[in-house]
C-alpha cells in the first residue's frame, strides 16, 4: 500500500515534465565565430617580441642593408621570455621571425638573409625553433609575424618575391609545430634597399600579394593557424598602436568592403554592427614606446596606470591583448619591462580576488520558454557552455542579483555565449543603495568579454538591464567584483619658464622629491606651482592616507629648462606661434609648410647659450586626427648661426601608426644653435607639424 502510494506521488511529478516539449536552443544569430576564432579569443592575453637586427642597429625600421653579422646576443635565453610571459598569465608569444628589413630569426633555406650568416651560435642557432621547444616546456603557443614587405629584396614588387614569401610561409608553417597565429603586418610598400636600388617600390597590397592564394596555401598547410592582418583575415588590427579597443566594440566587419579598400582603420576600434564575417580585434601595444628596444627607453617603460588602464581597454573591452616585449641586445626581457609585468598581474589580480554574484538571489524578468536550461543562475555556474537566454522576441530584459546585506562593488563582467553570435547593442547598470536604483553605467556592446569599472558603491542589489540586442538574449556570465582602491600616479608638467604643476586627477595630497629618491610621504608636500629651471629629474606620488594606498611613483625628466630658447627663423609660417614647440607642453604644436610653400622646411632655434649635447627629439602633434606627420628630418647644429654641422638625418620609423616621441642621438657636440628640417611628410602633404622639440644635454 504505502510503495504503491509512494509511486503514484512521484508519476504525479514527473507526469508534467514528461508532457512538456523540450525547448529549443536560441537559432545562432548573424556572423558566427568559427572554433578557431572561439579558442583565439578565449587566449585573451599573449605576448608579442620583436627581437632582430634592428635591436642591434637601434632602428625601428631597418632599411634592408644591414648585415646580418649585427645579429649578436650575448646571452639570448628564450626560456626566459616564456618564464616571463607565463607567470603573466599570458597564453602564448608570437615572435616577429622576419621585420621589414628581411632579416630571418631562422636559417631559411631561401635567403642569406638569416641567422646563419651572424655570428648568434656561430650561425647555427635557428631562434624559431629554440622558441617553438621553449613555449612547448612552458605551455605556451606560438605565434609568428612574417613581414609582407622586404626592404632587403631586389625582387620585391616583382612576382617572384611572392613566391618567395610563400616559400618562407612553408617554412615556419610546417617546420615548428602548431602556429596559433600568423600575422601579417599593414606595412607595404615604401623607400627601401631592394638589393641595392635604393629606391621607392609601390605596390598594392590588396592585389599584389594575392591574398586569396596566399590563404588557400596557409589553410592547407596549416588549418589550424588563425590569419591575422591583411587579407580576408580571421582577427584585425584594433586600428592603433596603444592596445585600445572602442567602447563599442563588434565582432563583425564588413570585410567585403575592406578588401575592396573601402574601410578606414579608424573604424577597426569598433568594427561593423552590420558586419558580414566575423573578424574579432585584436589590441596590439608595446610595454615601452618602440616596438623594438632601444636603451634609452630604459625608463621609458608603460606606467602601471597606463597598462591597467590597457587591461581594461582590451581584454575588457571584447578584444584580445597583444603586448609586445622589447627583448634587449643581451637576448633577454628586460628587468625594468618584467617588473611592470608583475605589477600589472598583481594588480589585476587583486582586482579580481572576490567574486560576489555567486551566492546571490538573482531573478531575471524573462527566461527562455521558462526552461531550467535556459534559467539566470547559468550567469553564474562559470561554465562557459551554458547560458541565460530569452525567449526569440524578447530584445530587452532585466537581470537582478540581491545580496543579503550590502556589498561595495566597482567591478562588472559580462559575456555574450559567441558560438551563437554577438547580439547585444545596448544595456545599462542600476545599482540599489539605501532602497533607491540609480544608473551607474549606460553602456552599448558586450561580446565575448566586457568589463565595466565604475566607481565604488555599496549595493544592496544590482540590475542588469539589456536595452537593445539584435535577437533574443544570450548571456553566459555576469560577475561582479570590488578592486582595492587604486591611486592614479600624478601629471607632472614643466612649463618653458620651468613653472612646475603637479596635479593628482582625484585630488589626492601629493609628495614629491628632486634628488632622484622615491618620493614618500615624508617628502614635501606639493602645495602649488613652484619654480625650478634647472635639469631635473622630478619623483611624484599621490597617497590616499585613509585608504593607506599611494600611486605608482611619476618620473619627469628635464633639462635645462627653455627658458632662454628663441627662434631665429623658420622657412614659412608664423613666427610667434612657433614658440609653441619650445613651450614644454606637448599638447600644443605648430605647423609649417603648404601648398606654396613645400618641403623641405626648416626651422633654427637659439638655445640661449653653448650647450653639450647628444641627441635631440621631435615630439609630434598629439591632439587631434590629421597629425601632419614628419617622416624624413635632417638635423644640424651650430656654434654661430653660420657654420653648420649636419649629427642626424633618416626616418621617423613607423611614426604614422606609432606618434610618439622620435629620439635621436648623435656624437656629443657643443651647441648653441639647431636646425630642424623636415624633409617628408606622411600623409605626402607639405604641412608639417612640431608639438616639441627638445635636445639630449649630456656633460
Ligand atoms: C607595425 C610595424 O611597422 C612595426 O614596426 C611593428 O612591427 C608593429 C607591430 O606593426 O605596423
Amino acid at each position: 500500500m504505502k510503495k504503491a502510494f509512494l509511486l503514484f506521488c512521484f508519476l504525479c511529478m514527473i507526469a508534467p515534465v514528461r508532457g512538456q516539449e523540450k525547448v529549443k536552443s536560441p537559432e545562432p544569430f548573424g556572423p558566427l565565430p568559427t572554433q578557431k576564432q572561439i579558442d583565439w579569443q578565449e587566449m585573451e592575453f599573449y605576448a608579442f617580441v620583436h627581437f632582430s637586427l634592428n635591436t642591434f642597429t637601434n632602428k625601428e625600421w631597418g632599411y634592408g642593408d644591414e648585415s646580418p653579422e649585427l645579429f649578436n646576443p650575448s646571452n639570448l635565453d628564450v626560456r626566459q621570455w616564456a618564464r616571463v610571459v607565463k607567470e603573466s598569465g599570458m597564453k602564448g608569444i608570437i615572435l616577429v621571425a622576419k621585420h621589414h628589413d628581411g632579416f630571418c630569426l631562422w636559417p631559411s633555406a631561401y635567403t642569406e638573409r638569416s641567422v646563419k650568416n651572424s655570428p648568434w651560435k656561430n650561425g647555427k642557432g635557428d631562434l624559431v625553433k629554440e622558441l617553438a621547444a621553449a613555449c612547448k616546456e612552458y605551455g605556451l603557443k606560438l605565434g609568428l609575424y612574417l613581414s609582407p614587405w622586404d626592404r632587403s629584396r631586389a625582387d620585391y614588387g616583382k612576382p617572384e618575391y611572392v613566391a618567395y614569401f610563400r616559400n618562407q610561409l612553408k617554412e615556419l608553417l610546417t617546420n615548428y609545430g602548431d602556429v596559433f597565429e600568423m600575422w601579417f603586418d599593414g606595412a607595404n610598400g615604401g623607400d627601401g634597399y631592394y638589393g641595392g636600388a635604393n629606391e621607392t617600390r609601390k605596390i598594392n597590397t590588396l592585389e599584389y600579394y594575392n591574398w586569396d592564394e596566399t590563404y588557400k596555401l596557409i589553410y592547407k598547410m596549416a588549418p589550424k593557424t588563425l590569419v591575422w592582418g591583411v587579407g580576408p583575415s580571421e582577427a584585425r588590427w584594433i586600428g592603433n598602436e596603444e592596445g585600445r579597443a572602442g567602447k563599442t566594440n563588434w565582432s563583425l566587419l564588413r570585410q567585403k568592403d575592406e578588401l575592396a579598400g573601402k574601410v578606414h582603420y579608424t573604424e577597426f576600434m569598433s568594427g561593423h554592427e552590420d558586419g558580414e564575417k566575423w573578424v574579432p580585434g585584436e589590441a596590439d601595444v608595446s610595454i615601452r614606446p618602440g616596438w623594438f628596444y632601444h636603451a634609452v627607453e630604459d625608463d621609458k617603460v608603460r606606467s602601471l596606470d597606463e597598462m591597467v588602464d590597457i587591461y581594461y581597454e582590451s581584454i575588457g573591452r571584447n578584444a584580445t591583448l597583444l603586448l609586445n616585449l622589447p627583448v634587449d641586445k643581451r637576448g633577454l626581457v628586460h628587468e625594468n619591462d618584467e617588473a611592470r609585468l608583475k605589477e600589472l598581474v598583481s594588480t589585476i589580480k587583486a582586482d579580481f580576488k572576490t567574486e560576489l554574484l555567486a551566492g546571490t538571489k538573482i531573478t531575471g524578468d524573462n527566461v527562455r520558454g521558462n526552461s531550467a536550461e535556459f534559467e539566470t543562475k547559468n550567469l553564474v555556474d562559470r561554465n562557459k557552455n551554458t547560458y541565460w537566454a530569452t525567449d526569440d522576441n524578447i530584445k530587452t530584459a532585466s537581470i537582478v542579483f540581491e545580496f543579503n546585506k550590502p556589498k561595495a562593488l566597482n567591478r562588472i563582467v559580462l559575456q555574450e555565449y559567441i558560438p551563437l553570435g554577438q547580439r547585444v547593442k545596448a544595456f545599462n547598470v542600476e545599482v540599489k543603495v539605501n532602497g533607491i536604483w540609480k544608473t551607474v553605467a549606460n553602456e552599448t556592446t558586450i561580446g565575448y568579454k566586457r568589463i565595466l569599472r565604475i566607481d565604488s558603491v555599496t549595493a544592496s542589489a544590482l540590475k542588469i538591464n539589456i536595452t537593445d540586442s539584435k535577437a533574443s538574449i544570450v548571456i553566459s556570465n555576469i560577475q561582479a567584483f570590488n578592486a582595492p582602491t587604486f591611486v592614479r600616479m600624478p601629471e607632472i608638467q614643466r612649463d618653458k619658464n620651468g613653472n612646475v604643476t603637479i596635479k593628482s586627477e582625484e585630488g589626492y595630497p601629493i609628495y614629491y622629491s628632486l634628488d632622484g629618491k622615491n618620493p614618500t610621504q615624508k617628502s614635501t608636500l606639493y602645495k602649488g606651482v613652484f619654480q625650478y629651471n634647472k635639469a631635473v629629474e622630478i619623483k611624484a606620488v599621490a597617497i590616499d592616507a585613509s585608504e593607506n594606498s599611494s600611486s605608482a611613483v611619476k618620473t619627469a625628466k628635464y633639462g635645462a629648462s627653455k627658458e632662454n630658447w628663441k627662434i631665429v627663423s623658420a622657412s614659412s609660417g608664423d613666427l610667434k606661434s612657433a614658440n609653441r614647440i619650445i613651450d614644454g607642453n606637448p599638447d600644443t604644436d605648430w605647423s609649417f609648410g603648404n601648398d606654396s610653400n613645400r618641403l623641405p622646411q626648416e626651422i633654427i632655434i637659439d638655445l640661449g647659450s653653448i650647450l653639450n649635447i647628444n641627441g635631440f627629439s621631435y615630439m609630434p602633434q598629439q591632439v587631434g586626427n590629421n597629425l601632419n606627420l614628419i617622416s624624413n628630418y635632417e638635423f644640424y647644429t651650430s656654434l654661430d648661426n653660420v657654420n653648420w654641422i649636419l649629427q642626424s638625418e633618416g626616418e621617423f620609423s613607423n611614426i604614422k601608426n606609432n606618434p610618439i616621441e622620435q629620439v635621436k642621438t648623435f656624437k656629443k657636440e657643443k651647441a648653441r644653435y639647431i636646425r630642424f628640417i623636415a624633409k617628408q611628410a606622411v600623409s605626402k602633404g607639405s604641412t608639417v607639424s612640431i608639438a616639441e622639440i627638445n635636445v639630449i644635454e649630456t656633460l
